[in-house]
């Protein structure tokens, strides 16, 4: 399945150039292209030319109000991030076709993180101007959550991730939604710890996109998924999460004296099992996976790994997981020793982070002010409906 990414902001910017990066590696690992092009957008100068692997020329490193921001960002208006790239949407639509990559597409990913101004504003009216220039591609958008200091000491966080969410929802095909809280480490600098976020933000994508364009016979799984199955797969609040286990536990399991292709198979079964295990516990967001309405597996591994024992555990542990979800799964021989697996949820009728922030910015009596930081927080008078939409 090939991509066209596009990263708005500074954090879908960011991003992005990671998405450059995977594509990089599956060229030369692989010989094989998941991501068609790569464009960021921009109000801030700076940010866009601190990127490293999207390409250098003003149509994939792209600047928009340069007039009214100066070249120094949206200062956290998502408003006014809007409304730039409602202005600039001729160039936007220009580069996107100049680029010539949305025909071999499949279908186009915006990023951005929900609490800043410039991505939070320009993702969903990227997203709704593709669907009206591009009819039927399918728009994926990522929404980046901000950490719980963030909330705790700016404003308009809560504002601002309330009224993207609301947005994209609208317009995107699905919402993959990605809480830096749940990824971040205490330990780490705030700067090498969102380098680390993006990389594990990008990582399950790998796999995921490379099996359906593989043409090699040896790496043609016995059931492959397809950007159909993917694209049937994803609707609406999605999380997704990757595991990778490859540690020998054979022994470990009480299987001393036992015939060794036997204690083999069972080997990769324990290491399917802690690497689904892993991608539940490393979902994107934390959520409880029985909302689901679908749901997407893919098991990459050695093909002498590749048993049916494996895939028949892993399926009906997802089962398990998520009861209601219509499930689609498959298998990638790949890799030397790893069983690695890449978890999809989506269609989530209810996810706790996402209602929290709907929540949130609607004011009650006298809760304009965050009574913990003494804050005064931007804030909506009314219900769900009155949480103003940004397309
Ligand atoms: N995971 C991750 N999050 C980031 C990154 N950069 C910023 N963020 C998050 O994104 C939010 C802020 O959005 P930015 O992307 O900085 O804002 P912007 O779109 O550039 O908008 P303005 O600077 O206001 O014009 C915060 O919640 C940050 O924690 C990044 O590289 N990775
Ligand atoms: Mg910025």
């Amino acid at each position: 399945m090939k991509l066209l990414v596009i990263g708005c902001g500074q954090c879908g910017g960011r991003i992005s150039d990671e998405f450059a990066k995977l594509n990089r590696r599956s060229r030369s690992d692989r010989n094989l292209d998941i991501v068609t092009s790569v464009i960021a957008v921009n109000t801030d100068v700076a940010d866009l030319s601190g990127l490293s692997n999207v390409k250098k020329d003003p149509v994939h490193r792209l600047m928009i109000g340069s007039e009214r921001s100066g070249g120094h960002g949206v200062g956290k208006i998502n408003e006014l991030g809007a409304d730039i790239a409602r202005d600039d949407s001729n160039k936007i639509a220009e580069a996107l076709s100049s680029t010539g990559a949305m025909t071999e597409s499949d279908a186009v990913l915006v990023i951005a993180g929900a609490a800043g101004g410039t991505g939070s504003g320009a993702m969903p009216v990227i997203s709704r101007l593709i669907k009206e220039r591009f009819p039927g591609k399918a728009v994926y958008d990522m929404a980046v959550l901000p950490f719980q200091h963030e909330e705790e000491t700016e404003a308009r966080t809560i504002f601002n991730v309330a009224t993207c969410l609301k947005s994209v929802y609208l317009v995107a095909d699905a919402v993959f939604l990605v809480d830096n809280q749940k990824y971040a480490k205490e330990e780490t600098s705030v700067r090498a710890n969102m380098g680390d976020i993006n990389i594990q933000v990008v990582e399950p994508f790998y796999n995921l996109l490379c099996a359906d364009e593989e043409r090699h016979p040896d790496h043609i799984g016995g059931k492959v998924i397809d950007s159909g199955d993917i694209m049937e797969t994803l609707s609406g609040w999605t999380v997704f999460g990757y595991g990778k286990s490859t540690k020998s536990g054979g022994r470990a399991f009480g299987l001393g004296g036992l015939r060794q292709d036997f204690k083999d198979k069972e080997d990769d079964i324990q290491k399917g099992a802690r690497a689904l295990k892993q991608a539940i516990d490393e979902l994107s967001v934390k959520c409880d996976p029985s909302y689901a309405q679908r749901a997407l597996y893919m098991v990459t591994a050695p093909s002498k790994a590749m048993n049916l024992s494996l895939i028949k555990d892993m399926a009906s542990s997802i089962q398990k997981l998520s009861p209601k979800a219509m499930i689609r799964g498959g298998d990638y021989p790949r890799g030397k020793n790893a069983v690695e697996v890449t978890l999809v949820l989506s269609e989530l009728s209810n996810v706790n982070l996402v209602k929290h922030y709907f929540d949130r910015v609607i004011s009650r009596p006298g809760e304009t002010r965050n009574k913990g930081t003494g804050i005064y927080e931007v804030k909506v008078h009314g219900s769900f409906e009155d949480i103003p939409i940004l397309i």
